[in-house]
């Protein structure tokens, strides 16, 4: 391999050239907000796009460091705002650094242990997750919520536990603001 560099425009809030663009619908995320009836409603009308994340083209292996852009963009289902899914890492003693660039919002963590921890974020905060946290990020701003994130090659995705556990709190708007609770539906 040979060193290279890419581009991260702001203003495209892109990486270029772009290894490759995932897209997350609420299609891919049914189950994972707590008002299920809301989100079929949605469904029924629409498919909205929640978020995208444009990786830079590091190879997921040992000794590599993969990064990329989310963008996660502003909205609700029912009083919940938009979230990425979350996940473990499969190598569990792997942490991860990101990097807020534009809005706001909360980066939620959560260990197998049961220890919850949320962080705000914005342009300008590093914020890092330690071996052993789940961690999924909120957009409780107006516009996208936009960061940076690079993690160990070999760390690995491991989505199935919190799509049968869910997270711990969730991020929900009281009054226009958001305000976090426990999420009855937690296993
Ligand atoms: C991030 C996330 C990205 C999308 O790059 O993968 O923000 O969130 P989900 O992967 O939970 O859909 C990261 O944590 N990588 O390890
Ligand atoms: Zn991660």
């Amino acid at each position: 391999m040979k060193p290279f560099a890419t581009t991260l425009s702001f203003a495209e809030r892109m990486i270029t050239p772009c290894g490759q663009r995932t897209e997350r619908r609420l299609s891919h995320m049914r189950g994972m907000y707590q008002d299920i009836a809301e989100t079929e409603a949605i469904l029924r009308r629409d498919d909205p796009l929640i978020y995208e994340v444009y990786a830079g083209g590091v190879p997921e292996k040992e000794g590599q460091l993969p990064h990329c852009l989310t963008v996660l963009y502003p909205g609700q289902v029912g009083d919940e705002y938009y979230m990425t899914k979350g996940h473990f890492h499969v190598a569990m003693d792997t942490a991860e650094i990101y990097l807020g660039l534009e809005g706001e919002g909360y980066l939620l963590m959560q260990t197998k242990e049961g220890d919850s921890q949320a962080l705000e974020m914005e342009r300008g905060t590093i914020a890092y997750i330690p071996p052993y946290w789940a961690h999924r990020t909120v957009n409780t701003g107006k516009g996208p919520f936009v960061f940076f994130a690079v993690w160990p090659g070999h760390a690995g995705h491991d989505y199935g536990t919190i799509e049968e556990s869910g997270f711990l709190k969730l991020v929900m708007e009281r009054d226009g603001q958001p305000v976090l609770i426990p999420n009855p539906r937690y296993r």
